[in-house]
């Protein structure tokens, strides 16, 4: 099962992606997600340059193997461009190898663990009340865990909020837009929100907030703290996890479920995390952690700890990872919870894939693979713009983490 072609496909049906789709000898074609936000031609390069050309007659039915290849071979260890382009490799490879048994890729990954995937939705509102509003919308559509995010009283525009009552799209054309911070205006507000969330909503449905790597360990100890009345499924990146021993400090103080990882690209970055037990939930992705393969091995890790999976599942992740996500969770022992915001239908239109959703849980499908193809004339319509992320000031004008 030769490799005979590969190419990198890079589309914008409403916002950016990078998809690797390797052919072999034998007509079967495999997809694997490589968009990371706001830096997607970087992978594209680091494919085109400098991986595609050793990929050309080599078996892809060595997954492992090849995995190491292109890890111990490029010398240079680790980062978010390298283990994104590692990743769309080992996705393609795990697709054609499952498309060349005609089994859903899960059969391969230990077979289905559960019947269903629960995954979280984003609700956000400017304000408290639009926030319990927009709650109130994504229970209606059947979702059992909600992420809240809302507008700060006193800060104008906060990440995670959508205009006009969309989805958020998590980059923007065009230079990146600055939001202003206060962490005190936020840690009067957060508390206050939850307290109105589970008056409204009651005891049973999950909640969750994502504070986007914003306070300091002790900040972040104060709001645990303080949300532990209302019982959150987990608080998310609290704090930049650069020091992992960070998170002791928080971890001392408060019972509320920590959640971190969506900008780890290794299981280096979180094994301190996982083996101290500083956190519930590993949050890292098969796009941006080096694959199926990578975080099998961080989610074997993290089970010795009894710490879950919560992959990263925002629209900045194209459907060929949604659908990697959902075979890995959907097998995987120590799964938790998977994010999942939908896709604009112009995207859905470029990527078909046989995933559902139905009541707030998802099915990953039983098609050979990972059950998603790409549109490539449709995706030649939509050329990549350029876009980035925003960033944070405090209201002084500082830079700031988000
Ligand atoms: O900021 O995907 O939990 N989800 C998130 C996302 C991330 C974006 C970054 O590209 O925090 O909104
Ligand atoms: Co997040």
């Amino acid at each position: 099962m030769k490799i005979v072609d590969a190419k990198v496909i890079v589309c914008c049906p409403g916002r950016n992606f990078v998809t690797l789709k390797l052919l072999t000898e034998d007509g079967i074609y495999g997809l694997g997600d490589a968009t990371l936000n706001g830096r997607e031609l970087a992978v594209a390069a680091y494919l085109n340059e400098h991986i595609l050309p050793l990929l050309i007659g080599r078996d892809a039915r060595r997954i492992e193997d090849t995995w190491h290849y292109l890890y111990k071979g490029a010398y240079w260890r680790r980062g978010p461009v390298t283990m994104s382009a590692i990743a769309a490799v080992d996705t393609a490879l795990w697709d054609l190898k499952a498309k060349s048994l005609g089994v859903p890729l899960y059969q391969l990954l230990g077979g289905a663990s559960r019947e269903s995937v629960l995954v979280y939705g984003h609700a956000a509102g400017t304000d408290l009340d639009d926030t319990v509003r927009a709650v109130a919308h994504y229970a209606e559509l059947g979702y059992k865990a909600i992420r809240a995010q809302s507008g700060i009283p006193g800060l104008a525009g906060t990440y995670g909020v959508g205009r006009g009552g969309t989805h958020y799209e998590p980059a923007e054309k065009g230079a990146p837009p600055e939001n202003r911070w206060s962490t005190e205006h936020y840690l009067n507000f957060v508390p206050q929100m939850f307290s109105r969330l589970r008056k409204e909503f009651g005891p049973s449905i999950h909640l969750l907030h994502d504070a986007h790597h914003r306070l300091t360990p002790i900040e972040a100890a104060r709001l645990g703290k303080e949300l532990e009345p209302y019982h959150l499924f987990w608080l998310e990146d609290p704090t930049p996890a650069e020091l992992q021993e960070r998170f002791r400090t928080i971890r001392q103080h408060t019972t509320t479920p920590l959640a971190v990882g969506e900008v780890f690209n290794s299981i280096y970055d979180c094994q301190q995390l996982i083996e101290e037990q500083l956190i519930d939930y590993i949050r890292t992705s098969v796009v941006h952690a080096g694959g199926i393969t990578h975080l099998r091995k961080i989610a074997s890790l993290a089970e010795m700890y009894q710490v879950r999976t919560g992959a990263h599942g925002a629209t900045d992740l194209s459907p060929v990872c949604m659908a990697a996500a959902l075979h890995f969770d959907i097998s995987v022992h120590n799964f938790g919870i998977q994010e999942y915001m939908p896709q604009t239908e112009e995207t859905d239109k470029v990527f078909p894939h046989s995933y559902s959703f139905e009541n707030g849980l998802m099915y990953p499908g039983d098609a050979p693979g990972l059950g998603v193809d790409i549109d490539e004339s449709l995706a030649a319509q939509h050329p990549y713009q350029r876009a980035y992320l925003p960033i944070n000031r405090k209201l002084d004008g500082t830079m700031h983490d988000w």
